[in-house]
């Protein structure tokens, strides 16, 4: 009912009087006044005036279901929608629910995480109402070895949102940063639930810095607001970066993942770099030529031999 109030309230910037509300969506004044209580708790500004009756002044900057599914647009990205004030980490959430049954496109938001995770057991800083932690339940129609490609087009869906609502260009990093100036902005984390020949589901975790001060952050990391000097909407990226997933998964399930590599190919900044990459404690140097179809990286090593490694750590050398 609280979405309701609010989906009437925004669409117009005037009073609207308690009778008129009431009316509208069939509850009583008593009713319609204990929600809005709640939503005034919640940070909605709503101001009441005798006479005049309630006008909605400003929303919270908070990723709330219904501020994200309002003109989301989407056809099953965010479908269903489960929200948190904070969460251990949203892979463990989305984990359970895709056991569960969970539909494709299901997602999974918290406004902070006191395990943020990233891969091999590492830490995401996850500070509250600063950045987008997301994980998203994806049910593909392919086989294990090929989920890579979901961390490519995840990658290649945030540089998108991000040029979308920015303005700012973006980089991929192989497998799974995306950086900014030299600096990661945003990570992905993908894990999945299979048998040997069949996935039964896909967890693809997201974490990116949108209003992290400088000074919060390691140095090693940005934020959208470092490079635009302003707070922005969390909501607005978060549903662009969704629209673009959206979008892209439906190119990789109708036409196949080249076009999702080429996608990619013009987003990375490791293709073409001498790079060291570290993977299963071991090392190799060497020139960072291509991916496969399957997202591995090709590497030409000074022997000349060529490697392929399906995950590791990118150092580019200079
Ligand atoms: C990643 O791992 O980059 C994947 C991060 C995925 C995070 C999302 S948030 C929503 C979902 N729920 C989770 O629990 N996780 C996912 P990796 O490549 O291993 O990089 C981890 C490293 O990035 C750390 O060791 C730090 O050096 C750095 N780092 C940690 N927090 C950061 C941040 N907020 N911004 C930039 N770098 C960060």
């Amino acid at each position: 009912m609280k979405e309701k109030i609010l989906e009437y309230l925004s669409k117009k910037h005037d009073y609207l009087s308690g009778d008129q509300i009431s009316k509208h969506l069939g509850i009583t004044r008593q009713g319609l006044w204990k929600h809005i209580q709640e939503l005034k708790d919640s940070g909605y500004e709503i101001v009441a005036v005798p006479h005049l009756g309630y006008r909605l002044e400003a929303c919270p900057d908070r990723l709330f279901v219904f501020e994200v599914s309002r003109n989301l647009n989407a056809k099953f990205i965010g479908r269903k929608i489960h929200y948190f004030d904070y969460l251990a980490s949203t892979m463990d959430q989305a984990m359970q629910l895709g056991m569960a049954g969970a539909v494709n496109g299901t997602l999974v938001l918290a406004e902070s995480q006191i395990k943020g995770r990233g891969r091999l057991g590492r830490e995401w800083f996850s500070p509250k109402y600063k950045g987008i932690y997301l994980s998203l339940i994806l049910r593909p129609r392919i086989l294990p070895n090929a989920c890579p490609i979901l961390t490519l087009m995840s990658a290649v869906s945030i540089c998108e949102a991000v040029k979308e609502t920015t303005g700012e260009d973006a980089q991929i990093k192989w497998p799974n940063d995306v950086l900014m100036r030299g600096k990661k902005i945003a990570g992905i984390l993908t894990e999945m639930n299979a048998e040997v020949d069949k996935v039964n589901f896909v967890v693809i975790g997201i974490g990116l810095n949108v209003n992290n001060d400088k000074k919060s952050l390691i140095p090693q990391a940005t934020s959208l607001k470092e490079s635009q000097d302003q707070d922005l909407n969390r909501v607005t990226i978060l549903q662009e970066l969704l629209r673009k997933i959206e979008s892209n998964y439906f190119i990789l399930e109708n036409k196949g993942s080249q076009e999702i590599i080429n996608k990619w190919r013009n987003f990375t900044q490791t293709l073409g770099t001498r790079v060291k990459v570290c993977y299963q404690n071991k090392h190799i140097e060497g020139q960072a030529v291509d991916i496969d179809q399957d997202g591995a990286l090709l590497i030409r090593k000074d022997s000349g031999l060529m490697q392929r490694i399906s995950s590791g750590d990118v150092t580019t050398c200079r």
